[in-house]
């Protein structure tokens, strides 16, 4: 079936074009990544929390300096985990003294007068001030948001001034919130101006290359993994047992100094790839390093990526022999959640990327994805979803908050993978929701982070809080729920 409307949308049935049910028969690519539609309340972020949220952020020993007025840095405030500071266990060695940067957030706190004479004074005395304050710090990266891109503040002076001063590098990410239709710019934005800092400095600064004698032949780079609830704890072994070495991910709690190094690689292994998959395809035109593609969750999946990168280098053997392993040991731990789960039908609710890497996971547990929502989603994510779905699945892209609630009254899932604003909506209605963005407790990529999730989705829906549910939406999903209940007390 081609595109549908949904009866909430009778008032902005522009909206039609970006829903429809696929079928394998008649693949349909939604209209995405366009304007919202003037009224239409709509869920998406703005570009400067794409930059500063989601690709900046992450990155574990800088001063993310937002040169705004004080309403956009709170917005980057618990938007995430205190990873570095809060499971030092994770990474033994590797996370001393960057606590800073998950626990505060660092603005120019641009009030009228900076606005109507200019900020730039005053972004230079905050940097320096943040670099005393903040001695652990090996960079700074200045964010600009609406209000210092329109009145067109020259950050990069400033940044190379401050750069001159410390002796620290400097990074500016130009992506005011105004700037595109959704977060997706600012990941595009920040990749784009990063790629392009990163190489100006290494020709300014060629001492910040990595020696020669310290390359190896199997030294990769993560691009677009962020560290959901410590993922990297789980992915990063894997990769290391087969042989190969991460120099750098981008930017999941890596140090300034491994990013510069982004270049001296010799393959780019790209996990999120609506986020930093531009980085990649620069690194490729730029130093000639070629990339792969891959999702690294669900057994299938993570087996895979393995078994591709291996593959580049050599290193089938050694990867078998993990995949071996890792698959025993998980299919084992998975056998009762799989007994639990099965059958159970599952709505999807994120940016995007996560509906197409989840398709083939909630399979191997079991279950089905009969919706998926996304907020920022472009042509190359539903052709993902059209791909590894086996059709009948309702598809949203960027939803408003009615659509998401009428997805749900219709296709009563047994499940929705949700963020933090919409899981409210889906416990309201009786349904079992988890954090899909920063996770209920983690890890949850690799084969030891599928066994996480698939304990996490069974605490949902066999919570015993159903009990109390009223009815809202009943029906067999809520009456197994009642059943499970009484398993599991
Ligand atoms: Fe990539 Fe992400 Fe996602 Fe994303 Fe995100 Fe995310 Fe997501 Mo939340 S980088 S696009 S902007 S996979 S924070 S770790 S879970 S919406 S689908």
């Amino acid at each position: 079936m081609p595109l549908i409307n949904l009866k909430c949308n009778e008032k902005i049935p522009e909206r039609g074009k970006h829903i429809y049910i696929h079928d394998p028969a008649e693949p349909v690519i939604p209209a995405c990544n366009i304007n919202t539609i003037p009224g239409d309340m709509t869920e998406r972020g703005c570009a400067f929390a794409g930059a500063r949220g989601v690709i900046g952020g992450p990155i574990a020993d800088i001063i993310a300096m937002v040169h705004a007025p004080v309403g956009c840095a709170w917005y980057t405030w618990g938007t995430r985990r205190h990873l570095s500071d809060l499971y030092p266990w994770a990474a033994p060695g590797r996370l001393t003294n960057t606590s800073f940067n998950r626990r505060y957030c660092v603005v120019t706190d641009m009030q009228e007068k900076d606005v109507v004479f200019g900020g730039v004074k005053k972004l230079k005395q905050c940097c320096l001030e943040a670099v005393r304050l903040f001695p652990e710090a090996k960079g700074v990266i200045i964010f600009t948001t609406c209000t210092t891109g329109l009145i067109g503040d020259d950050v990069q002076a400033v940044a190379r001034e401050v750069e001159k001063e410390t002796g620290l590098p400097v990074f500016t990410a130009e992506s005011p919130g105004c700037s595109g239709v959704s977060q997706s710019k600012g990941h595009h934005d920040f990749n784009i101006q990063f790629y392009r800092q990163v190489r100006a400095l290494r020709e300014r600064r060629p001492e910040l290359k990595m020696p020669e004698t310290e390359k190896t032949p199997y030294d990769i780079c993560l691009i677009g993994e962020y560290n959901m609830d410590w993922d990297l704890k789980v992915i990063k072994p894997l990769f290391e047992k087969i042989g190969v070495r991460i120099v750098a991910v981008f930017t999941g709690n890596e140090r300034i100094h491994n990013l510069l190094k982004m270049p001296d690689v010799k393959l780019n292994v790209v996990h999120c790839q609506r986020s930093a998959e531009y980085i990649a395809e620069m690194e490729k035109d730029g130093y000639d390093i070629p990339f792969i593609r891959c999702s690294l969750f669900g057994v299938e999946q993570t087996a895979r990526a393995l078994r591709e990168v291996a593959a580049f280098f050599g290193l089938e053997e050694r990867a078998e022999k993990v995949i071996a392993e890792e698959t025993a040991r998980t299919e084992k731990s998975l056998a009762f959640y799989r007994s639990r789960l099965a059958g159970k039908r599952v709505a999807i609710y994120v940016g995007g990327p996560r509906v197409w890497h989840w398709i083939k996971l909630m399979e191997e547990l079991g279950m089905e994805v009969v919706a998926g929502a996304c907020t920022f989603a472009h042509e190359d994510d539903y052709e993902k979803i059209n791909a590894r779905h086996k059709g009948g699945m309702l598809v949203i892209d960027a939803p408003n908050e009615f659509e998401i609630e009428e997805m749900l009254m219709e296709y009563k899932p047994d499940l929705f993978l949700s963020g933090l604003k919409e899981k409210y909506l889906g416990r309201k209605m009786g349904i079992p929701t988890v954090n899909s963005h920063s996770y209920e407790k983690g890890p949850y990529a690799g084969f030891a982070g599928l066994i996480n999730f698939a304990r996490d989705i069974y605490q949902g829906i066999y919570a015993p809080v159903w009990r109390f549910q009223n009815g809202l939406p009943s029906g067999e999903a809520a009456d197994e729920r009642k059943e499970g209940k009484a398993a599991c007390q």
